[in-house]
């Protein structure tokens, strides 16, 4: 007993219900425990909590996997067990799943989802043809984050789009199909970085990594410096990064995904004609009118490159179209125009790429067998950011706001359910509901994004600024929106033109170039995202709702990307996530919930059914624990025994583990005697 507390004491609990007390305290000191001895995962009862450990721990190998094939979810110290009872539930109950990662930027949202894929991917039954699935399966995440991860302030592998990926798995259990969906590239990296941030990794990779040849081919130096877009941020080699070894797993997962040679030709024709488009540099004429300044070669390359013919590109970069009647009218441009008509283009070209990927890649991973499938889901989207930012980072935000609502809502109703369908009396916790900032930015008539599409079809003089104006009118009053006038100490950090939030995990401050009715492309272009982004956000929910819901929460341990727990940042997510509440929730009724047969794993403790209990499992539980003395308002039968609190469990695993240290002496010794 002593010993297993001292264990306890040392290395903490792998469960945060089976605390002593549920104070904020105690969970950090847990969460530091465990970290210091390489223990990042732990439950709180069926959620796993993830703290990145930013240093490789031998924990992943196949061999750690096998153990934990269908074991029971706390047999075995938490970490591929949640992805193991996701599949076996969906096997046994036949339904759909799936699993909800979330956390800041750069809490090891990624590395968790392609760990589970991996352990499905791996442990999985097996035919030498499925696997071929598998292997796309696994190797669409090379080629999808080369084109759509990049180093930012906070990851130097940061994801800049969402991602949704459905495992699609036979009766057998078998994975045998898969599907991406992708939400909001954030294109507006391919022409804009931050100082220490980085373009997508997929042009370094190009630069660094390509044969000769193929830069001969697009007309590429071997120098990303040369580059207008791979160095504003000054940060092109990156050491944590190499990119010519990325080249190469890149180039090999584009095979596995039946991206073959010809279709890489014009894959990175496309990625080359954005590099030299991004060097085209205009100067302004007599009239301040802008002509193309840099040398013809560039355009001779994007147009080569790109197929378009060269003088009509040119007249794209420097003069709008403009329809009369049964005319057309060629009205020149500015410098500032040309230089957003090249960036525009560079955008959606680069956009419709990483569409085109993700809808390769899912045809690659297309099932055609019509036998009903189940299906794992993993949600990976891009994390919750803190920037000077602009319009795709509120997007971005905007869906961090929109899964924390969904966790809440699911968790929160889970467990109602849970306790009514079993008849147990439970006083609800309270939560900070964010609902109301979800309604803040997307309420009909008067959200944030109805205000700015009415902007937008407003006719006549509408700005960023009478759009920011209108905000803070409609807003005046609202907790979660800092109005220009109401709070002066914060007024002194808004600059004209931005807005702040005070989202469910922090206040960010957005700048607002959402709107230039003067670049009509830019503000329908805006109007278009802001609105699809909203339904797809939905129709993503539905998509959720409609399944099991299984969580990861990660926690970032520190800034530095180090391994240090930096307590004070540990704490601040902790308190946003709602970790405490989801706590006091799962203790506030039964902690711990546990199926009949499982149970009966602590037979030995008992006489009466030890070492075999024949009749019903729910009456060998009775039994079992009327021996152990557990007091009737102590846990309750329903479809499982019901254990009101983790002490109980936590007496009877101790005495379990005597036990069986007491059976293995004994049979020690009988083997002695014979
Ligand atoms: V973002 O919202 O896409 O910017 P993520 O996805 O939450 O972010 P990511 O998984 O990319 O973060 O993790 C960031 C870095 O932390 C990784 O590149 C690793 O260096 C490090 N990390 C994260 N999880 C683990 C892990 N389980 N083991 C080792 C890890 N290192
Ligand atoms: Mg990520």
């Amino acid at each position: 007993m002593e010993g297993a507390l001292t264990a306890r004491d040392r290395v903490g609990i792998q469960d945060f219900v089976l605390l002593d007390e549920t104070t904020e305290e105690a969970f950090i000191n847990n969460l530091k425990k465990r970290f210091t001895n390489d223990l990042i995962y732990t439950y709180i009862g069926t959620l796993l909590v993830s703290l990145n450990p930013y240093k490789e721990l031998d924990i992943y190998s196949s061999k750690q996997m096998d153990i934990y094939m269908g074991v029971n979810f706390f047999e075995l110290p938490p970490h591929y067990a949640l992805a193991d009872n996701a599949y076996h539930t969906m096997l046994t109950e036949y339904n759909n799943h799936f699993i909800l990662i979330s956390g800041e930027s750069g809490a090891g949202k990624t590395e968790a989802s392609k760990k589970i894929l991996q352990y499905y991917a791996v442990s999985c039954p097996s035919t030498t043809l499925l696997n071929t699935v598998r292997d796309k399966m696994l190797m669409s995440n090379p080629v999808l984050e080369a084109f759509g991860n990049a180093k930012t302030l906070k990851n130097d592998n940061s994801s800049r789009f969402g991602k949704y990926m459905d495992i699609q798995f036979d009766s057998q259990g078998d994975a045998v199909g898969g599907h991406i969906l992708n939400y909001l590239l954030e294109k507006s990296r391919v022409v804009h970085q931050n100082h220490g941030e980085r373009n997508f990794h997929i042009f370094y990779q190009l630069v660094e990594g390509a044969g000769d040849n193929l830069l001969q081919q697009l007309g590429l130096e071997r120098d990303c410096q040369l580059y207008k877009y791979l160095t504003q941020g000054e940060c092109a080699t990156v050491p944590s990064i190499n990119d010519k070894n990325d080249w190469k797993t890149v180039k090999n997962a584009l095979q596995v995904v039946n991206i073959d040679e010809t279709y890489n030709n014009h894959l990175f024709s496309i990625v080359a004609s954005v590099l030299h488009l991004g060097n085209l540099e205009f100067s302004p004429d007599g009239k301040g009118l802008a002509t193309l300044s840099s040398n013809s070669n560039e355009l001779r390359w994007v147009s080569d490159l790109l197929g378009v013919d060269a003088q009509k590109l040119h007249e794209g970069f420097t003069f709008k179209k403009i329809e009369a009647k049964n005319d057309q009218i060629l009205s020149p441009f500015t410098i500032d125009h040309a230089i957003y008509a090249r960036d525009a283009l560079a955008k959606a070209i680069y956009g419709l790429t990483f569409t085109w990927l993700v809808n390769r890649i899912n045809e690659s991973m297309e099932n055609t067998d019509p036998s009903r499938k189940t299906v794992i889901g993993l949600l990976d989207i891009y994390g919750f950011e803190v920037f000077y930012v602009n319009f795709e980072q509120f997007c971005i935000n905007y869906c961090n706001e929109k899964l924390q609502q969904l966790f809440i809502q699911l968790t929160l109703k889970a467990e109602q359910e849970e306790y009514e369908a079993e008849g147990i009396e439970w006083e609800p916790v309270q939560f900070f509901n964010n609902k109301i900032i979800c309604d803040l930015v997307e309420e009909k008539h008067r959200g944030i994004i109805a205000i700015l599409d009415e902007e937008c079809l407003r006719p006549g003089d509408a700005t960023d600024l009478t759009f920011l104006e209108r905000l803070e009118d409609k807003m005046a009053n609202h907790p979660h929106f800092v109005h220009k006038l109401a709070d002066k100490m914060t007024r002194k950090t808004l600059e004209r033109g931005d807005f702040r939030l005070l989202h469910y995990a922090g206040e960010v401050t957005y700048c607002v170039v959402f709107l230039d009715k003067n670049n009509d492309l830019l503000y329908r272009t805006i109007k278009d995202v802001a609105t699809q982004f909203k339904s797809s956000l939905l129709k993503l929910t539905e998509i959720l709702m409609a399944k099991e819901a299984w969580y990861i929460r990660c926690l970032k341990s520190n800034e530095s990307k180090q391994k240090q727990f930096d307590e004070a940042l540990v704490r601040h997510q902790v308190k946003y996530l709602g970790l405490m509440e989801h706590l006091r929730v799962r203790r506030a009724g039964f902690a711990y919930r546990r199926k009949y047969d499982v149970f009966l794993q602590y037979k030995p403790l008992c006489p009466a059914t030890w070492p075999h209990w024949r009749g019903d499992p729910a009456d060998g539980v009775e039994v079992l624990v009327q021996h152990l003395g557990y007091l009737p308002n102590e846990y309750k039968m329903g479809s499982k025994i019901f254990i009101r609190h983790p002490r109980t469990l936590y007496a009877t695993e101790d005495a379990f583990e005597r036990c069986k240290h007491e059976l293995t002496r004994l049979q020690a010794k009988y083997k002695g005697y014979k």
